[in-house]
């Protein structure tokens, strides 16, 4: 069986009817960020099933704007933290009371760029939801000027060591409601975060819901308050993408101006001299992360940066080109905690090389982006759909027959 036909077959056995589990198991509910990347991957051989991917997905919206990380429809005994530990979140269903990197109006614009009827019509359809998704990041979660995350999985890069800085600076709540980890039941404990990294990740939930999801205050008075290059780059491309539809929509576009204005302008906060890069950085200190992580390059992507930090960029790329056999490390091979094999914290991920892969061609760096495509499409063909691959040796890691890893091969075969 050819590996698209193999693509075409895990969509398929992952849809639960009008959107698409990351993979069965580990992931068993509708992820923000994951279906925005299936629909991609859909669009190749059913536009209209790949569609219903991006409403079931707004159907979770809060009134406030925000699109959560997760949406519950049933409760899975098999998944933690499921919807009974995040409490009385405030959307129409039960959700997270968090976000992930918003990558949906770059999708919608891919998707409906034909200028068809029928294109502007779909567009028309999502796009007031959109613009509240974004309304929400420059009002909820901007401090300063910078928009800011407040939960390591808000970034959708769970246990990048970027977060220690952030996650060194809290203490787990004392009166932490035990619990039981399910992650690592469905896949190994050395893929997967560490015992304390959860009890902070649950720290948070728990800060949510004891303010009663107020976005805001969970903002300005969480324990975990950081600025990341992934949030940055993808929300500062998503607004260029969003304005370019209120354009073809005839609707103003003044806010949104200054949001890209904004954005450009906070650019500047996540570069890193020292080491030549953007990486994230803790609001509350100033300090920043030390190492290159796959969100650094994403620069091309959102078309920011100076002349002088895209060349700096490409450097280090070459610098980590020459460490691997698979670009894109989520976690700099030179830094602390590299670990090849353990989540965020080494493996290369799919969703991040296409991303990466785009920008870079669009900006005209065409051998790195091609380097890019091509050791992730090297990795699939030796091991298959996995959830993130080793960088060193290409074996897949943490869960086989992944949605996101099978929409990015069908979106490059066509
Ligand atoms: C978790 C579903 C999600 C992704 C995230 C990834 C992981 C969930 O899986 O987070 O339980 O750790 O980090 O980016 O959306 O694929």
């Amino acid at each position: 069986m050819s590996l698209t036909q193999k693509a075409i077959d895990i969509l398929t056995k992952n849809d639960r009817g009008g959107y698409t589990i990351p993979t069965s198991g580990l992931y068993p509910y509708q992820w923000n960020w994951d279906s925005a990347f299936v629909a991609l991957g859909i669009a190749t051989y059913d536009f209209t099933r790949a569609w219903s991917e991006i409403t079931t997905l707004i159907e979770g919206q809060w009134p406030d704007g925000m699109i959560p990380s997760i949406i519950f429809r049933s409760d899975d005994p098999d998944y933690f933290p499921g919807p009974s530990r995040w409490g009385n979140t405030l959307g129409p269903i039960p959700s997270t009371g968090i976000s992930q990197p918003p990558v949906l109006a770059t999708v919608v614009r891919t998707l409906t760029d034909n200028a068809t009827a029928q294109d502007k019509a779909r567009r028309a359809e999502v796009y007031d939801a959109l613009y509240a998704s974004h309304k929400w990041f420059h009002e909820a979660r901007t401090v300063a000027g910078i928009v800011t995350t407040v939960h390591p999985w808000e970034t959708g890069r769970d246990n990048c060591p970027e977060w220690n800085i952030g996650l060194d600076g809290m203490t787990v709540a004392p009166d932490l409601a035990p619990y039981t980890r399910m992650d690592n039941k469905h896949s190994d404990p050395k893929f997967r975060p560490s015992q304390e990294q959860y009890d902070k990740f649950l720290t948070i939930v728990q800060f949510g819901q004891s303010v009663g999801w107020d976005q805001r205050r969970l903002t300005d008075e969480g324990p975990f308050l950081m600025a990341d290059p992934n949030i940055h780059f993808v929300l500062l491309r998503a607004d260029k993408d969003l304005r370019a539809m209120a354009v073809d929509l005839g609707k103003p576009t003044d806010e949104i101006d200054g949001w890209i204005d904004k954005g450009e302008a906070a650019t500047d906060y996540l570069w890193n001299d020292d080491l030549g890069a953007f990486t994230a950085r803790d609001v509350r200190t100033g300090q920043f992360s030390g190492g290159f992580s796959n969100c650094s390059a994403l620069c091309f992507y959102a078309d920011s940066g100076t002349p002088e930090q895209r060349a700096k960029t490409l450097e280090n790329m070459e610098r980590i080109a020459a460490r691997v056999d698979y670009m894109l490390p989520s976690w700099d091979p030179d830094a602390a905690d590299f670990e090849p094999q353990r989540y965020w914290c080494g493996p290369l991920w799919p969703q991040m090389n296409y991303m990466t892969a785009l920008g870079l061609s669009e900006q005209g760096e065409n051998a790195m982006a091609e380097r890019v495509r091509a050791d992730l499409c090297r990795a699939i063909e030796q091991s298959g759909f996995w959830e993130c691959f080793n960088p060193v040796t290409g074996e897949g890691c943490v869960s086989s027959q992944f949605s996101w890893t099978a929409a990015v091969w069908l979106s490059w075969q066509h």
